[in-house]
């Protein structure tokens, strides 16, 4: 197998196709993107091809000219891959396998592979293997294993190597044993988060490279890894922060999002998403001075919803405004994203802002209530830790007198318990 040395980038050519539904200048900052990720996974970018058709060759995604022209330019140019800015099927990957001999990667085998490299924990490390996996499953096919055999290098690292030779089957047994250890992982966070229920916990969202670990790291004493590079973070933080002196949260940090997230790795990571699916509040954290931010701020939302968690109280956090020359139309952007706060997280601009609006979304999103309950209502009680924080308890005769910090989406529900079990409000 030809490796390929640790300090020599592997050279690659990117390919994006213009179509009807496309834009040349969407497909263009797409393909700046994905040379942006191929560089994240230790590939040199030596040329970018774009094609305009009016759609999709599904056997080739490109046309066969265009794969004639690129066979023979790496060819000339000595270059071991070709990354396509889309998912391939299995058919279209065999396809150009085929014509251009040469190692072929799609999008989401280049975010898998980033993964696998900065995959550091236990968890994270199962999560990527899994997904990689199951993405390997539809395609092993003779010819990519026969190929991948010949070329090494970006693509073939990780569970690929290894298990490429192994058949299906083996395949299978191993993602069904991976799935079993994360369930085992997802039970521990599970027992450790309940003990933590007195504090509102706050997750960090938003695309990769926003400065979400910064925001972290400024608010707390964290010490998160920070880079100016895609996925710096897999694994999710969780520290206490002080907005105030009486005012104490649970503050996450996570996996970034981006365009076309691969489906395994959301659902594989879904364990390590829990903080943000579980979150009271969340943070959206976006980089202000990104020319397609407001393009990022749909995909975060896109995959919020498919994490179902789209409608929790969501904070703006417009970062890195120290970049920023023009900051006029920033006025406009607040009105039209609210609740949103302006920051630089890596100067410390307006962090006692964002501490504030925090502290007021907690006011909005949370009720206090003292209530007191008969004994016998046992049950109404346990139904009640399910909705509510709990905090004090005192017995008195034949009542207890709690106290609970509901959310706004749960008002609801409690109060009907609390009808039901003849509780008396004391106080809200
Ligand atoms: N100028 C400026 N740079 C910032 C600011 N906040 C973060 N950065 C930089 O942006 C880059 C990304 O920051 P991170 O905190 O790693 O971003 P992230 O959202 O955690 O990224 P991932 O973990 O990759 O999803 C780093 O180079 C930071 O130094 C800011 O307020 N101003
Ligand atoms: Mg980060």
């Amino acid at each position: 197998m030809k490796e390929v040395p640790q300090n020599e980038k592997e050279r690659a050519i990117v390919v994006g196709l213009v179509t009807r539904k496309i834009h040349k200048r969407q497909a263009e900052e797409y393909l700046d993107e994905l040379t942006l990720l191929a560089d994240t996974a230790g590939a040199t970018v030596v040329h970018r091809i774009m094609q305009e058709r009016n759609s999709v060759d599904p056997a080739l995604y490109i046309g066969k000219g265009k794969v004639e022209q690129i066979a023979q330019l790496v060819e000339d140019d000595d270059i071991p891959s070709v990354i396509f800015d889309d998912d391939l099927s299995p058919a279209q990957v065999h396809n150009l396998e085929v014509a251009i001999k040469r190692k072929i990667l799609d999008r989401s085998g280049l975010i898998l592979q980033i993964f696998a490299r900065r995959a550091r924990s236990n968890e994270s490390r199962t999560q990527v293997e899994l997904a990689q996996l199951q993405y390997l499953l539809p395609r092993l096919t003779r010819q990519w294993t026969h190929l991948s055999k010949q070329f090494g290098g970006i693509g073939t690292k990780g569970p690929g190597e290894t298990q490429i030779e192994t058949d299906r089957r083996m395949i299978r047994q191993r993602i069904s044993h991976l799935e079993k250890k994360l369930e085992k992982i997802g039970l521990q966070r599970e027992t450790r988060r309940k003990g933590r229920k007195e504090f509102v916990n706050v997750s960090l969202v938003g695309y990769t490279n926003a400065g979400k670990s910064t925001l972290l790291n400024a608010l707390t004493d964290a010490g998160a890894f920070v880079e100016n590079r895609l996925f710096a973070t897999l694994d999710t933080t969780t520290r206490v922060a002080a907005l105030s002196p009486s005012t104490k949260i649970l503050l996450s940090d996570t996996v970034g999002f981006i365009r076309k997230l691969p489906h395994h790795l959301v659902a594989s990571f879904k364990g390590t998403l829990e903080e943000v699916v579980e979150a009271d509040i969340l943070l959206h954290v976006i980089d202000v001075c990104h020319p397609k931010f407001e393009e990022q701020i749909v995909v975060v939302n896109a995959t919020l919803e498919e994490l179902g968690a789209f409608n929790k109280p969501t904070l703006f956090v417009f970062n890195k405004i120290d970049l920023l020359q023009d900051r006029l139309h920033l006025q406009e952007l607040q009105t039209r994203f609210t609740p949103s706060v302006l920051v630089s997280a890596e100067r410390g601009i307006n962090l006692s802002g964002l501490k504030e609006t925090i502290i007021k979304i907690i006011h909005h999103s949370f009720v206090d209530l003292i209530f007191s309950l008969p004994h016998s209502e046992q049950k109404a009680l346990s139904a009640l830790y399910d909705l509510a924080e709990i905090g004090e308890k005192i017995y008195e005769e034949g009542t207890v007198r709690v106290k609970a910090k509901v959310s706004s989406r749960n008002i609801d529900q409690v109060n009907d318990i609390l009808k039901r079990a003849k509780a008396t409000i004391l106080a809200s």
